[in-house]
Formats: C-alpha cells, structure tokens, sequence
C-alpha cells in the first residue's frame, strides 16, 4: 500500500481523459489500494485514478460516517434518469480549502465494473449521487470549478498559486 500525490488545480495534467481499464488485474488491485488508501489519509470522500496521475478509469468513494464502506467502480457509466436535478456545495481533494455548489442530475443509474471485474448496477442518491457525477468528470479531464463562473475559477486559482509559492 502506499499514499499517492494528490495533483492540484491548475495541472494541466488534470485535464487528461483517461483509458479503460481492459483486464481487471492485480496491478488494479493495487491502484484501487492505493487510491483508498490516499482517499482516507486525506480525509475525502472520493477520489479518481486521474487525480493520482494514473490515466485510468478507476474511482473509489466512501461516503459512510465510520469511513469503513470502501466502494470501487471501474470503467462507470452514468444513465441519466430524467431531468430532475439537485444542487450540492461539492469540494475537491484537487482544489484543497475551496467549495462551491453546483447542480447536478440527481436520477442516475451507474454501470461499472468491481474489482472482480464483475458488472453491477446501481442508483445511487444523495451524496453518492453528486459524487460519483463529480469522479466520473475527473476522468473526462472535468473538474467542479468549470460548473462556477470564470471570475471564482480565476480567482481559487490565483489563491492556489499563490499559496503552493509560499509552501
Ligand atoms: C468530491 O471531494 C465530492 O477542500 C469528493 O481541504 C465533494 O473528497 C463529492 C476535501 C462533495 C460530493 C460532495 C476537500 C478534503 C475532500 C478539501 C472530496 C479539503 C480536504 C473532498
Ligand atoms: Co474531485
């Protein structure tokens, strides 16, 4: 096991579109371990492969209160339901210090693979909802603040710049 670097707005490497995964092996195994075993160190409640600089499609969430319901979805796909939305003050272990909200769909269906390499479907809600929405944009090279206007991106950016000087 070991704890990943965690890459931070602005990296351009952040707008990178990751890769399927095509065989479910032990080297994604241990990606998946890592990636929890990251999440948890810094305290959040998603995380996707494109954050650690890995360039495949691999998240891991654990939304639970006692922090012990690791869930794994490989190569996800999102079904939007119907038009109805909801609006939630997302963070990002990418953009540390900074939340803002942002509507989302909030009927979705969610096809992935386990680390079994077996399918499974799920239709999650509430936060697991906003946040499985908010990993899959990682691996589309999106992030939560492209939903904000220009003037607050700019602006988290500029502060995150200037903080990772001083540090
Ligand atoms: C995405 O975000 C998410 O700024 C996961 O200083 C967020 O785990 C989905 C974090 C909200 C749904 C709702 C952020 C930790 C963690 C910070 C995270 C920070 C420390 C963010
Ligand atoms: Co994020």
């Amino acid at each position: 096991m070991a704890i990943l670097d965690i890459l931070e707005f602005p990296d351009p490497l952040l707008r990178t579109i990751a890769r399927p995964v095509e065989q479910v092996d032990e080297s994604i195994r241990q990606l998946v371990a890592d990636m929890l075993e990251t999440m948890y160190h810094a305290e959040g409640i998603g995380l996707a492969a494109t954050q650690v600089n890995v360039h495949k499609r691999v998240v891991v969430i654990d939304t639970s209160e006692d922090r012990n319901q690791p869930q794994v979805f490989i190569n996800p796909r999102i079904k939007i339901l119907n038009d109805a939305t909801m609006e939630y003050q997302e963070g990002c272990l990418s953009v540390p210090g900074y939340y803002e909200k942002v509507e989302r769909p909030s009927a979705i269906k969610i096809a992935a693979l386990d680390t079994q390499g077996e399918k499974f479907i799920l239709e999650p809600d509430g936060v697991l909802a906003v946040c499985i929405q908010h990993e899959i944009d990682h691996l589309n090279g999106k992030l939560f603040v492209d939903y904000i206007s220009t003037l607050k991106r700019n602006r988290i950016k500029q502060k995150l710049q200037k903080e990772r000087r001083l540090a």
